[in-house]
């Protein structure tokens, strides 16, 4: 019985069907112990989990479970992602509805996830195209709307001829659609945009307060956002303007650098380029020219800088000289005021432009070190700190007191009824545009009417619910030709009106899902006494690749839900981990084809690792250890490891041998390292459970009894610090070394542990400690072995152990033993020992005894604590 192996696959499932008929995991808001929320990023209902799943919640359930163990009220919840376009995708190749294909979908994964043995308490699980969740959301907009948090404007959009669609920039790769992989074009559309720019200076600044986030998050966040503290500075137009503004004002960071100014550009939708198109053809083609870029950062750092002389000129603020003005292709028209003064020597854009155009360069901040009268920049502009050249009267400043001065001469300075210089703060972050002309969305609440404009869908009529006889033979939004959808009438004046078919961003659903875990069958989007007792989350663990979009979003969410009364706190995630990628082999064939890992065998072939094609024997090269891709074909299959090996085995590799913030290697060599070590604490547990009687205190002892308890203990504190650190690894680490200490006890002092009952005493008590701190990371063998060790409750609802600190001090200390200056050896001691009891023993030592060679030492002095000198 006790050497019968550990069966996972029978133990795992019934220990999942114990946890779920007792409600383990189902949380409730009114318990009162201390609460504490951990979250893993939803997944997207794709239609099966990902290696990288099984590891993000992995981490966030051990933190849950050991949470649990520690005495407090834990929500471990999930959920759905579960818009989107791949579910349009497959309806438009597959003839099957996004909606069965999502739920179905959401099925086969849910499945999967409880086979992973995750505590979660799934009665709080939605999806967020369950209607009840998109309700929400929908009240949610109308309240922001109200709020003035809404905008519907104009604006140029990526539009993806293909897939019929407005992307995002980031959904533009290379000037193409990320999925069709279409070349974008740019078009005019009215969009609804949520105002993130209204809150960029406090998204910004309270990123100090984010102390348990990564700091390459926070970074990322910063320049996301992109502050930059400048002057608007007015040029008046030499001669007739166009368009009525007898002045052009540009924004820079630089005004330190306006003498070294030599020409104006403006963007190619400025109004002064407008009023200069028309009746210009070459202007206009210039200007559809440079429509046809995309309006990413990206595109425009990449495209060749193009320029058109306008022949307009404007006059310098200090000089009097005057400079051309071109319409350029790389000035955009929503950042600043859409206009700049190109200093080439100081700015590498604008040096390609001058180059390119001839224009002169004219350098006027001095690098330290280098002399006026020699320094010329040549093709790569100087952009550091350095003191001012050919400046007038800001010669020999630096680059702060110099644009300090600029800026206090040009406030103060009127030009054609207005200061000359305005100093003005600047975000790159933009509002948010959340409208996409898909079907498969949460519906925009809102309806369009001839006589009253724009009007909100009355809350009473909510929700605007998806219809399901929708088609998918063709492109474009299916709401838009779907027969009845857009017929509405008016809710203020009654007249026929059209119903809003856009639909949401996804990026909207999952930027308040936290919160409605709280409270999720709720008539309204939050309680706000429930997610306030529950929020910020206190541990949210995701990918890397959300730490700039869906992070800031779920931040500005937070402050647009507070300032509408819905939740009264600003930041959602306290504690933010990012975990690293799972990554494998790759294999290739000798013809360049890859190779799944599941089609070959591993072989080591005279000490060296070779790879075999399972079916025919060919040799194929192992090559390089990359990032799980369907291209390279190096993925594993989690069904296929939960299947083979178990949860167990699959939760503990995931963390035990990289740190978690790191890429982790699939091996199967070292799954099945990790599935033997298993079975080996589960003989531990078996001969125990027959060594040991169920019950009996652990109390002082015998040197057995003492070494296991204290490496029992010492575990505890180490396997509680580097959980609380989500150190995995290292915590992992220590319980191998314990179950090492624990299984030779057991093959070489067997006889002590049946004789001594202190000993057996301590050996149930360290077996039982490696139980439960084994709990967080293989639940399912730590039941069974609780159960075998003669326990009747549940593992998972009992506490963690309590730690006896006296356990971890050092009961013994080394001493080094000097003789006449120089160091012999160290002596071991009690730590209570007397100074003659330590003398003894230094000088009982051999090398003590051979260094003195014969004599008698004429004096020991003992330093407690420190060192032993013996002089003879
Ligand atoms: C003159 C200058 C001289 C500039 C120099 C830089 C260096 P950040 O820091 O990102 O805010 N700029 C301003 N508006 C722009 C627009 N709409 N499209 C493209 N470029 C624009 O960058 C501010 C700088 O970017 C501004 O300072 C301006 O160029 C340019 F030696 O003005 B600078
Ligand atoms: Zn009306």
């Amino acid at each position: 019985m006790a050497t019968e192996r550990y069966n996972a696959r029978e133990a795992e499932a019934r220990w999942q069907k114990a946890w779920t008929e007792a409600k383990v995991f189902e949380t409730k808001n009114d318990d009162p112990r201390p609460k504490y929320y951990v979250l893993e990023m939803f997944p997207y209902p794709s239609g099966r989990i990902h290696i990288g799943h099984v590891r993000n919640y992995t981490m966030g359930d051990v933190v849950a479970r050991y949470k649990r163990a520690r005495g407090f009220n834990v929500l471990h919840p999930m959920g759905w992602d579960a818009f989107g376009m791949p579910a349009e995708n497959a309806a438009m190749k597959g003839h099957v509805h996004p909606k069965s294909w999502t739920y179905d979908n959401i099925a086969t994964m849910r499945g999967q996830l409880k086979s992973m043995g995750l505590s979660l308490d799934w009665s709080r699980e939605f999806a967020t195209c369950d209607v009840e969740y998109y309700t929400q959301q929908q009240k949610l907009f109308l309240d922001f709307m109200k709020a003035g948090l809404v905008s519907r404007k104009k604006s140029k959009v990526n539009w993806d001829p293909v897939d019929m669609t407005v992307l995002a920039n980031e959904q533009v790769i290379d000037g193409r659609g990320w999925r069709s992989g279409a070349l974008v074009e740019q078009r005019e559309l009215v969009q609804w945009f949520l105002k993130i720019s209204d809150f960029s200076e406090e998204l910004l600044s309270a990123i100090d307060t984010l102390d348990r986030w990564p700091e390459k998050v926070r970074t990322m966040q910063r320049n996301w956002i992109g502050k930059s503290e400048g002057l608007r500075v007015r040029f008046e137009i030499d001669g007739p303007a166009a368009g009525g503004d007898p002045t052009i004002e540009v924004f820079t960071t630089r005004p330190d650098t306006l003498f070294g100014m030599s020409f104006l550009a403006i963007s190619a939708d400025h109004p002064v380029a407008r009023a200069l198109g028309e009746g210009n053809a070459d202007v206009t083609a210039f200007i559809d020219d440079c429509h046809r870029i995309g309006t990413s950062a990206a595109a425009l750092e990449t495209a060749e800088k193009k320029g058109y002389d306008t022949g307009l000129k404007v006059r310098h603020p200090f000089n009097g000289k005057s400079y051309p003005v071109y319409i350029a292709n790389f000035v955009l028209m929503d950042y600043g005021t859409g206009a700049i003064f190109g200093c080439p020597a100081h700015d590498q854009r604008d040096l390609d432009f001058a180059r390119k155009y001839d224009l002169t360069v004219t350098p006027v901040v001095l690098p330290d070190g280098e002399d006026a009268g020699n320094f010329v920049v040549g093709n790569v502009a100087f952009t550091e700190d350095g003191k001012l050249i050919n400046s007038d009267f800001l010669n020999g400043l630096g680059v702060d007191e110099a644009k300090n001065k600029v800026a206090s001469i040009l406030e103060t300075r009127d030009l054609h009824g207005k200061p000359a210089g305005a100093r003005q703060v600047n975000y790159r972050l933009r509002d948010w545009g959340i409208s996409r002309q898909r079907y498969w969305g949460c519906p925009i609440p809102v309806i369009h009417c001839d006589s009253c404009g724009v009007v909100p869908v009355p809350t009473k009529d909510l929700p605007v619910k998806l219809p399901d006889d929708v088609e998918f033979d063709r492109p474009g939004n299916p709401l838009d030709r779907h027969p009845t959808f857009s017929k509405c009438t008016c809710p203020e004046c009654g007249k026929p009106a059209r119903r809003e078919t856009d639909t949401m961003d996804t990026f909207v659903d999952s930027s308040w899902y936290y919160s409605r875990f709280t409270e999720p069958r709720a008539g309204t989007p939050t309680v706000p006494s429930v997610v306030n007792s529950w929020l910020p989350v206190d541990q949210y663990i995701g990918g890397i690749e959300h730490a700039i979009l869906h992070l800031l979003y779920s931040r500005f969410f937070t402050r647009a839900m507070k300032a509408t009364g819905h939740v009264d706190f600003d930041e959602p995630f306290r504690g933010l981990f990012t975990q690293g990628m799972v990554v494998h082999e790759t294999y290739q064939t000798a013809d360049g084809e890859w190779v799944s890992p599941g089609d070959v065998d591993i072989v080591t072939d005279g000490g060296t690792r070779k790879a075999r094609l399972r079916t025919t024997g060919e040799d194929v090269t192992i090559g390089a250890i990359e990032k799980m891709s369907k291209s390279k074909k190096n993925t594993v299959d989690p069904n296929d490891i939960l299947e083979s090996f178990g949860a167990d085995t699959a939760r503990w590799f995931m963390l035990s041998d990289s740190p978690p913030e790191r890429d982790v290697e699939w091996t199967d060599a070292g799954a099945q390292g990790t599935a033997r070590f298993l079975q080996r604490v589960w003989r531990i547990v078996s001969e125990t459970s027959e060594l040991v009687p169920a019950t009996g205190t652990a109390e002082g002892g015998d040197k057995l009894a003492l070494t296991l308890r204290k490496a029992a203990h010492k575990t505890l504190a180490m396997v509680e610090e580097n959980i609380e650190g989500l150190r995995f690894n290292v915590a992992l680490a220590k319980i191998y070394e314990l179950v090492n200490t624990i299984g030779s006890a057991l093959a070489n002092e067997r006889g002590t542990l049946e004789g001594d009952l202190a000993a057996s005493n301590a050996l149930r008590e360290a077996v039982g400690i490696l139980v439960k701190i084994m709990a967080p990371m293989t639940p399912h063998l730590a039941e069974e072995s609780w159960a075998a060790l003669g326990h009747d409750g549940m593992l998972a609802l009992s506490d963690w152990p309590v730690l006896e600190k006296s356990l971890l001090v050092e009961d013994e200390i080394t001493l080094p033993v000097q003789v006449n200056g120089k160091k012999r050896a160290d002596v071991t001691v009690s730590r209570t020992a007397g100074n003659a009891e330590v003398e003894a023993a230094a000088l009982a030592l051999e090398p003590v005894i051979r260094a003195l060679e014969g004599k008698s030492p004429k004096k020991v002095i003992v330093v407690p604590g420190r060192i032993v000198n013996v002089v003879a």
